[in-house]
């Protein structure tokens, strides 16, 4: 235990229940602090930073606690009028990154009639490349998880046929390596987040009969380390945002019980924070929106009591996706 010399120490000391109202307190703290220096540094990518939230807090079934038309008002200013999409906050420009995270926000607060559903298809359709792959914006840099952001976006607005999706899966697969594992382009290193976002986009089309699940779910496994943390490729530090980009991988690949679950959530408990509340990357270090909602997420997929099911594409509550008739694929082992 700890030897491994890319691995943390698990203790006695760190928490191993789940702090429900503490985790709660802090988004809800965090929200409420628009003045404070963490808040202001965090412009750049608000509206991703405002999706972590609100979905943790509906994981935790507290989202009544959230202010709904102070969430919209801030959502609405995100809209770019000329492009359809949206940037983290206004003033800033458009990206897919936050064009998904402000839908999702909108699913979530049922808000999508008071924006234009219009401008955002056309905004997410004008980056789709003649090779099927994505750019994230103007600029033209392509990342299969733009791909991701792309057509999960256009299913939560019931728009996937605007854009080509036989040619958006053909690039993502010639992202994938010989290990199994898929990069961010071709040729491009596996990494657990990039597999997340490749296998979504074939979850999202019916197409995850095209990767060899012993294969990845092997590679997925190995980034579990002595401590029960996860890492998102070989020799790295584990993170606990990796509970849920692994897990929610093997969950698609129907191997999710190849994890030792059990330390995984030792892991998870582990890097929950006592006093003010929220997750850290790992034991020991600063809280934040990101690792609280990935920490809460991975404990869901895990079947964690007092927290809602999550869906392993999506990373919204279930019943959202019910609520729209939305179905992913699943492989059945
Ligand atoms: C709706 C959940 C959801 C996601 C939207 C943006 C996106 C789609 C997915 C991001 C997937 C991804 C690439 C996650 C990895 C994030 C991360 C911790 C990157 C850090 O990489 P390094 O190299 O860290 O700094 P390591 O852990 O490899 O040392």
């Amino acid at each position: 235990m700890g030897s491994h010399p890319k691995d943390v120490e698990i203790t006695d000391e760190h928490p191993k229940t789940l702090l429900l109202q503490k985790h709660a307190d802090y988004i809800l703290g965090y929200s409420k602090k628009k003045e404070d220096y963490e808040y202001t540094m965090t412009e750049h990518f608000r509206v991703s930073g405002m999706y972590w939230g609100i979905t943790a807090m509906d994981l935790l079934s507290q989202l009544h606690q959230m202010n709904r038309s102070e969430i919209m008002d801030f959502v609405r200013q995100c809209q770019d009028k000329a492009s359809g999409g949206f940037s983290p906050s206004a003033g800033h420009d458009p990206h897919l990154l936050y064009t998904l995270s402000a839908i999702q926000v909108l699913v979530e607060v049922d808000g999508l009639s008071e924006v234009d559903v219009e401008g955002v298809v056309r905004f997410v359709a004008g980056l789709q490349n003649s090779d099927g792959s994505f750019s994230g914006d103007q600029w033209g840099e392509v990342d299969t998880r733009f791909s991701f952001c792309a057509l999960a976006t256009l299913t939560l607005l019931k728009k996937l046929d605007a854009v080509n999706t036989e040619k958006a899966v053909e690039f993502v697969m010639r992202c994938q390596n010989v290990d199994g594992g898929f990069g961010t382009r071709p040729g491009s290193e596996s990494h657990a987040g990039q597999i997340y976002c490749c296998l979504g986009v074939l979850s999202i089309t019916g197409q995850l009969h095209r990767v060899n699940g012993d294969l990845l779910g092997w590679w997925l496994c190995e980034r579990q380390l002595p401590s029960g943390g996860l890492n998102g490729r070989p020799e790295k530090l584990p993170d606990v945002c990796y509970s849920w980009w692994v897990l929610a991988s093997l969950t698609m690949l129907g191997r999710l019980h190849w994890i030792n679950a059990e330390k995984m959530r030792r892991f998870i408990m582990a890097t929950q924070d006592p006093e003010t509340g929220g997750f850290t990357d790992r034991p020991g270090d600063m809280v934040d929106l990101y690792h609280t909602l990935f920490g809460l997420a991975g404990l869901s997929l895990l079947g964690e009591s007092g927290l809602k099911r999550v869906n392993p594409v999506f990373c919204m509550p279930q019943y959202i996706l019910d609520r729209l008739a939305i179905s992913v694929q699943i492989i059945s082992t």
